[in-house]
């Protein structure tokens, strides 16, 4: 009998392998790439897709995937984002015997230390995990956008009896230097691992390609405290599991990949397997932008993979003339709860929650954070507007890349951030 057909009859009682997996949220990093949109807030806690917040795509697959116990690690700039899981992700309920955790660094372990590195976070609340006995855990990532579902993961984890799952995706060799870069043998198990390599090696028979880790891991949990405890004793090391856990297990454990593709979760006729990693602003914006197309990458509407968030709750979108008769709309834009587009044009955009768009404003792929003002007469062309910055009337961006450049953070695709404190300086 194999290891996972045991455990199967011993362990599952006919249920689901989520039911026994805790889900655990690294979502400590600051995402200083965004620049000023993470000034203030974590970056899973920045906004996105127009009612919600970049980790509410992670959470939303634990849920879905039958997970029932969470915990989220945060460590820098957590008030947005700890508020927004409390208001948005308390519903599981310890009488049911589910649990949702917000475990901030609190120097549990030494009044000395913060969290080191992401392999330190889950160290630091081994107590807390053990007092919930998850048989598994999910090792997460709070800043990525894809749709999972962690039950395939787990399954093959016990199918293969490896001692870590890793999930990977094959990327265009040169963005690979972000990533955990693997090599497998013809069973995919993981023979090589390099973190952030600066020139990736390549998957054998195509020197484009290189298989890169989602820094997704499925472990036992056991296995995994007995490895964190030797890690923390092991001199030098910076606890950390792309640069630690993982590598010192590819050498001398079991460590096997998990092809993001088979547990990709795709809506009837959602094309390809979708994930990113919107950790800059140009990437922030596309990716809130795609969400516009007809046929969209990322399906929102799909029933049986919902986004789950908290939202406010708010009176419906609103459209209203100038006083010409002929503006007022939005098309191909998705526009919140309680916007009001007031004889404004409107064009391939996100308006999230309470944007305000006067008479004679045009925006075209803008993506709007909740409780902006648009002033009468504004243009603006491929913007990211931080949440509750007032636009002064007859303001244009989009024009005039240098003058563009002096006022805003100006991306080399040309995408203008805007926040508050900029307007304030104009
Ligand atoms: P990175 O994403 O660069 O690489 P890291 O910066 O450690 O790794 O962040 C991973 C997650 O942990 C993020 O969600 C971050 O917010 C969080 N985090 C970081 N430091 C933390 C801390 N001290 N406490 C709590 N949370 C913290 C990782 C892997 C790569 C893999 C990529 C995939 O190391 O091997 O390829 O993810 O994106
Ligand atoms: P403009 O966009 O022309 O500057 P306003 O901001 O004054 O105009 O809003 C124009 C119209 O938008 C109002 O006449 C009203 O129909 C609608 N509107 C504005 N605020 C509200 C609100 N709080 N509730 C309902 N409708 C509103």
């Amino acid at each position: 009998v194999r290891h996972g057909e045991e455990r199967r009859v011993d362990h599952r009682r006919g249920q689901p392998l989520a039911r026994d997996a805790m889900a655990y949220v690294l979502a400590g990093g600051r995402g200083s790439r965004l620049h000023e949109m993470t000034d203030t807030r974590a970056k899973p806690a920045v906004y996105f897709g127009g009612k919600s917040r970049i980790i509410d795509f992670a959470l939303s697959n634990a849920i879905n995937s039958g997970i029932r116990r969470i915990g989220v690690a945060t460590q820098y700039k957590a008030h947005s984002l700890i508020r927004h899981l409390q208001r948005g992700w308390n519903f599981l309920r310890p009488e049911r015997n589910e649990s949702f955790d917000i475990l901030p660094a609190s120097q549990r372990v030494s009044e000395f230390q913060w969290y080191e590195g992401t392999a330190d976070a889950v160290f630091q609340n081994i107590d807390i995990i053990e007092s919930y006995a998850p048989e598994f855990m999910v090792i997460l990532a709070g800043d990525h956008i894809y749709k999972m579902d962690y039950e395939i993961m787990l399954q093959q984890h016990v199918d293969s009896g490896a001692d870590v799952t890793v999930a990977c995706m094959e990327v265009p060799r040169m963005e690979a230097v972000g990533f955990g870069v693997m090599h497998v043998d013809e069973a995919d198990r993981i023979v090589d691992f390099v973190e952030k390599p600066a020139d990736p090696p390549a998957i054998p028979g195509n020197p484009d390609i290189a298989l890169a880790s989602l820094g997704i891991y499925v472990f036992n949990t056991r296995f995994l405290f007995d490895e964190l405890r030797r890690d923390a004793d092991t001199e030098g090391s910076s606890r950390d599991f792309g640069k630690d856990i993982i590598p010192h297990l590819v050498k001398h454990g079991r460590a096997q990949a998990h092809r993001f593709g088979a547990s990709c979760v795709r809506a009837e006729g959602e094309p390809g397997s979708y994930w990113r990693d919107v950790g800059t602003v140009d990437a922030y914006w596309e990716a809130n932008i795609d969400l516009t197309d007809v046929v969209p990458q990322l399906d929102l509407y799909d029933r049986t993979w919902p986004l789950w968030t908290y939202s406010e709750i708010t009176p419906p979108a609103k459209f209203v003339h100038d006083v010409d008769g002929r503006r007022g709309s939005a098309v191909a834009s998705l526009v919140s709860g309680d916007c009001i587009v007031s004889g404004a044009s409107i064009h391939r955009s996100l308006l999230s929650t309470g944007v305000r768009a006067h008479s004679f404003a045009m925006l075209d792929e803008a993506v709007v954070l909740p409780h902006c003002h648009i002033g009468r007469g504004s243009r603006l062309r491929r913007v990211v507007i931080d949440r509750g910055v007032v636009i002064p009337d007859g303001l244009v961006v989009g024009d005039d890349p240098e003058l563009d450049s002096r006022r805003f953070r100006r991306t080399d695709k040309g995408i203008c951030l805007i926040t508050q404190p900029m307007i304030d300086r104009l």
